[in-house]
């Protein structure tokens, strides 16, 4: 039985899964770059330690470190969390040569699913729906233009290491396939030390829906139906929802058969993710198997009401799972939105700093994953992502308007965040009528850019707000000017090296 969980990641996902840890009365063990002595993952862990500095390459990706840290601390299981090293073979292989549980799938599944080609082979096994296109390696540039012309314009050239987009080119006109499988081939090469590349037929406009499974060590599988997550830019999810608002009950029990076969063609256990791309007539096609915990994962807790790590370690722990497909329904809506600090009207350029104040929204059916505070600085090191904000209501309008309710009431100063750009989003009539796919942001840019010249009122009330401000703060604005920042207790305290019970 798993007594103690090493949680090797940072900020509100390390968070979330310490919640887990301490309803099951689980030990929890937090690391932390030389970045993150401040972040609030450090203390809402019974223990924490230093695993080196900033850069994730010398700290939250060195094996070696938290190996080192999970039996320094005792800790018999390690939770990967999303990004990092939960999709990393090796480290899988490292837990289990050193007599550490690892929370997630076999080194087998990781490896299987995460070369694209071997998993396209391994779903048509499973008769699986894939993407018309190949399931070798192009070696052979006239054999890729032979097939090409059999499968039709236009095609996508992937790399099998890749996945979220990197090492992809789109292909339309005959004249461009060489340059295109030339240039897909090199850059698969370069970031991923493998050139396989492979040619799927382009599917325009799709919607992107991914089946949320669980398995256990029996053999059991079950599928927590779908999250739709076309609200994309640059191949990141910006809004995710479920239940999907294009999806029929045929078709959902159709495509979670099949993510079910999916998962069970690489006898997976674990929570695991099957994505699929969906056209307009509702055909659908295996693109890929996310084999962690992802991001948006409450929103399926939410409708389906069970809590994925808490599931996650029963498995580890060689538990069967608690619940039969039969039992498991939707209910209700839930919608995700990811709170980056980011700028949304200076291109989304990423804005770290320090927040100066936040108000998190309350209330019925919201729910909040964050990690920081009011005088926390954001590191420059690592993704933007601050926070999580998902909602549940019984209807997909209610859960929109509630969703807008909490951004209207979520504050944070200090930095610029995306909260202005989601609350955009949710007045898209395309957004409200549940008609969008993947080109929904490139497709309603007049609705999603900010008003640059706000009405002369709206000027006129923030002025006049400003200056009630600083009345009301004097002593505030004094103190910035002429003082030296307070000293952060935190910073202080995590100045000492692997600091245990912060
Ligand atoms: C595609 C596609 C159209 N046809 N494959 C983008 C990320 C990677 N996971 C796969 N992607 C796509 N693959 C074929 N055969 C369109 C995309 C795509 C996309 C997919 C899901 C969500 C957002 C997207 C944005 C642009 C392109």
């Amino acid at each position: 039985m798993i007594k103690k969980i090493l949680v090797a990641n940072r900020g509100e996902i390390a968070i979330r899964i310490i919640r887990s840890c301490r309803e099951m009365g689980i030990k929890s063990v937090a690391v932390y770059s030389d970045a993150d002595r401040t972040s609030s993952h450090v203390r809402s862990a019974d223990e924490a330690y230093n695993i080196g500095p900033a850069p994730s390459n010398e700290s939250y990706l060195v094996i070696d470190n938290i190996i080192e840290v999970a039996k320094k601390s005792g800790a018999d299981a390690i939770h990967p969390g999303y990004g990092f090293l939960s999709e990393n073979a090796n480290f899988t292989d490292r837990c289990e040569k050193e007599g550490i549980i690892f929370i997630g799938p076999s080194s087998y599944a990781i490896n299987t699913m995460g070369d694209k080609i071997t998993a396209r082979k391994k779903m048509q096994s499973a008769n699986v729906p894939v993407v018309p296109g190949t399931t070798e390696p192009i070696t052979d540039i006239n054999k890729a233009i032979e097939i090409i012309h059999q499968i039709g314009l236009p095609v996508m050239i992937k790399a099998s290491a890749g996945g979220g987009g990197k090492g992809m080119r789109l292909v339309t006109k005959k004249e461009d396939i060489v340059s295109a499988v030339t240039s897909a081939k090199s850059e698969a090469l370069a970031s991923f030390s493998n050139d396989a590349v492979y040619i799927e037929k382009y599917i325009n406009s799709p919607h992107h829906i991914e089946f949320q499974i669980v398995a256990d060590k029996h053999g059991n599988c079950v599928h927590l139906f779908e999250r739709e997550c076309s609200v994309q830019r640059r191949h990141q999810k910006v809004v995710e929802e479920t239940p999907s608002p294009i999806m029929t009950a045929k078709v959902r029990s159709e495509m979670g058969k099949h993510a079910v076969a999916a998962a069970k063609a690489v006898n997976y256990s674990g929570a695991g993710t099957i994505e699929f791309i969906v056209d307009d007539e509702l055909n659908y096609y295996f693109l890929e198997m996310n084999t962690r915990l992802q991001v948006e994962h409450p929103i399926t807790e939410r409708v389906v009401g069970v809590d994925l790590v808490k599931t996650q370690i029963n498995i580890a722990n060689g538990e069967p799972l608690k619940f039969k497909q039969e039992d498991l329904k939707q209910n209700g809506h839930a919608i995700e939105v990811r709170i980056y600090a980011e700028d949304p009207d200076n291109n989304f350029m990423p804005n770290p700093g320090k927040i100066e104040h936040i108000t998190e929204p309350l209330g019925f059916g919201v729910r909040h994953d964050g990690y920081v505070y009011a005088g926390y600085e954001i590191p420059v090191h690592y993704d933007p992502l601050i926070s999580k904000l998902i909602v549940w209501a019984s209807t997909r309008s209610e859960a929109i308007d509630r969703l807008k309710r909490a951004l209207y009431a979520y504050k944070i100063t200090g930095i610029k965040t995306s909260i202005p750009f989601l609350s955009r989003i949710l007045d898209v009539p395309d957004f409200v009528n549940g008609k969008y796919n993947t080109h929904f942001i490139q497709d309603n840019e007049k609705y999603l850019k900010a008003d640059k010249n706000p009405p002369q009122r709206v000027k006129d009330i923030s002025a006049i707000a400003a200056f009630v401000d600083y009345l009301n703060n004097l002593d505030k604005y004094k103190e910035q000017r002429f003082c030296k920042p307070q000293l952060n207790n935190w910073k202080t305290f995590g100045r000492k090296k692997n600091v245990t019970r912060l």
